[in-house]
């Protein structure tokens, strides 16, 4: 999969992509990435990309002509488009997975209060949010949608990995432990240590039950009414 980003700080961005697992994913030619940077398309010699909003009102916009001449270098007018944005539609599962049938994606990084409307009107097929709050960095949510949708690729990490965790069947997941047995005179759960793969499966169901009921109450209700519709656990 080819993720394409138009931001004007390329730093964070070239920074996720050397890290960790993605860094692995892009060695291993699972992951193709494209950062370009927007001000290098900008028209005067102060290189501006903002400008203040017709009509008047708080912070500045991104100028429309730097924006979609980089839209325009990277072809964005024939690839699947996405501006992250709080004004957009959730980013759910489901949406995850459809995102995912794309071969590449283009997203834009938006600073400021928001893009000229303009540009989103050419070129943008998505306006996706990430969940109702605000940030002040376009780069942090355009990097969750590249996160959520790679480390489903085939290769990145294995197969039990995703199936144990939240929100595979609507649950929280379990509490993990690792060595040392004892920290700060705090064990670990016996049942853990015992070796015996069936009461350790059925623990950790438990715990993502009690989890997801103290957690996330209206999860834990929508799980409760799809495994016994007629009330009980
Ligand atoms: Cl996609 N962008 C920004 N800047 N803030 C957000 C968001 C996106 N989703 C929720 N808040």
């Amino acid at each position: 999969m080819r993720f394409t980003l138009l931001t004007l700080f390329p730093e964070p961005i070239d920074a996720y992509f050397a890290s960790s697992i993605m860094a692995r994913a892009v060695q291993k030619g699972l992951v193709q990435y494209r950062c370009v940077n927007i001000r290098d398309f900008a028209l005067d010699t102060h290189r501006t990309c903002d400008d203040a909003p017709y009509g008047g009102g708080a912070g500045m916009v991104l100028k429309a002509e730097p924006l979609a001449a980089a839209l325009d270098s990277v072809g964005a007018a024939g690839l699947h488009t996405i501006y992250p944005t709080p004004a957009g539609r959730s980013l759910t599962t489901a949406l995850v997975e459809q995102l995912g049938a794309h071969e590449e994606l283009v997203l834009i990084c938006g600073r400021y209060e928001g893009i000229d409307q303009r540009v989103i009107d050419l070129y943008v097929d998505d306006e996706i949010s990430i969940g109702d709050y605000v940030l002040s960095s376009g780069e942090l949510a355009a990097l969750v949608i590249v996160d959520v949708l790679y480390r489903h690729l085939d290769g990145v990490i294995t197969r039990e990995s995703l199936q144990e965790e939240s929100f595979q069947d609507g649950l929280l997941e379990y509490p993990h432990y690792t060595r040392p047995e004892v920290f700060r005179s705090r064990g670990v759960p016996e049942v853990l240590l015992s070796g015996h793969h069936e009461r350790i499966r059925e623990w950790r169901t438990q715990q993502r039950i009690d989890k997801t009921r103290r957690a996330r109450p209206d999860l834990y209700e929508a799980w409760l009414s799809r495994s016994a519709p007629d009330g009980k656990e």
